[in-house]
């Protein structure tokens, strides 16, 4: 499928994706949305994708949902549905992403805010520039939260930063929210994507089984009780034990050299 609202390049088994409306903030249409499911399920698809690496174009990571077009919404006679147009796009996208069997890394290059902040929480890491800013932003709509924003934000920076930045709609910076634990790193704005991509390309060679099978675990932790979550993980690494991966880093250990890790 070629995309008219991201940029899709694969190189050295890092995929990158660039939201690509920069007039705009890199909001969502819905065609960057359904563009984003389709590249997420190529991704899912490709073995030979093992790191992804999302950003935006311009000075914005994404503004959310486009405004403008929520605006449209109005002129359709009966209105749209709220809760059928999230079914459709964001939902399907944090879903999607928390799944992946892949490591996921933001590089959050200038503001995040709404559905935008939503896809940066679904990833797996947040590398931040000096110039990234985190919102809310639906309250300043008089929304409630989607994007998973209600169950992810208090889970990484714990409920009371949450509510505050839900119920303000503060505009968090880089240094706070590194504080926050909102971001893993904070980088000069020049040096965020080498640095993002060098660490993009130490994962791809890392044991993408077992990166995949772990966060199968994060994720099933945050429905069940301890012996479930023991169970889980009794289950899991089954599944690893038996990868080629785990036999060549055990063999790697003993031989005293790094491990070749295939992703298998
Ligand atoms: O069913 C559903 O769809 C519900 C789902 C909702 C999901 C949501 O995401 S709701 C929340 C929507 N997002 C917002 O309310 C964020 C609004 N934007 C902002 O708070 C700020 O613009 C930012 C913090 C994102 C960026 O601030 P700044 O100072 O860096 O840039 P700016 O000057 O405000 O914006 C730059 C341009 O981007 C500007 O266009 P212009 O004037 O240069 O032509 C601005 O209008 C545009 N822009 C920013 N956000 C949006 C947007 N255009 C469309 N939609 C936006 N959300």
């Amino acid at each position: 499928m070629a995309y008219s609202t991201l940029l899709f390049d694969k190189t050295d088994g890092v995929v990158t994706i660039t939201l690509n409306r920069p007039d705009k903030s890199n909001a969502f249409d819905d065609t960057m949305s359904k563009e984003l499911i389709d590249a997420l399920k190529t991704i899912e698809r490709d073995a030979d994708a093992r790191a992804v690496v999302i950003t935006g174009a311009g000075k914005n990571f994404c503004a959310g949902q486009d405004l403008s077009a929520m605006l449209e919404r109005y002129q359709v006679p009966g209105g749209v549905s709220y809760a059928a147009h999230l079914r459709g796009s964001y939902n399907l996208i944090v879903s999607r992403l928390r799944a992946l069997e892949k490591p996921v890394i933001a590089a959050v290059n200038g503001a995040a805010a709404g559905a935008g902040l939503g896809l940066a929480l679904a990833c797996d890491f947040r590398y931040a520039s000096e110039n990234a800013r985190f919102r809310t932003a639906f309250i300043g709509i008089a929304l409630a939260p989607d994007s998973a924003i209600s169950f992810l934000l208090p889970r990484i920076i714990g409920l009371g930063r949450a509510l505050g930045m839900a119920l303000t709609n503060e505009l968090v910076d880089a240094p706070t929210a590194l504080q926050y634990g909102l971001v893993n790193r904070v980088f000069k704005p020049e040096e965020l994507l080498p640095q993002t991509h060098e660490f993009a390309a130490q994962l791809a060679q890392a044991p993408t089984k077992a990166i995949g099978l772990t966060k199968r675990a994060f994720n099933h932790s945050f429905d069940v009780d301890l012996e479930t979550a023991l169970e889980n993980e009794a289950l899991l690494q089954e599944i690893a034990g038996r990868s080629a991966d785990h036999l060549e880093g055990v063999q790697a250990f003993i031989e005293k050299r790094s491990p070749q890790f295939k992703g298998k």
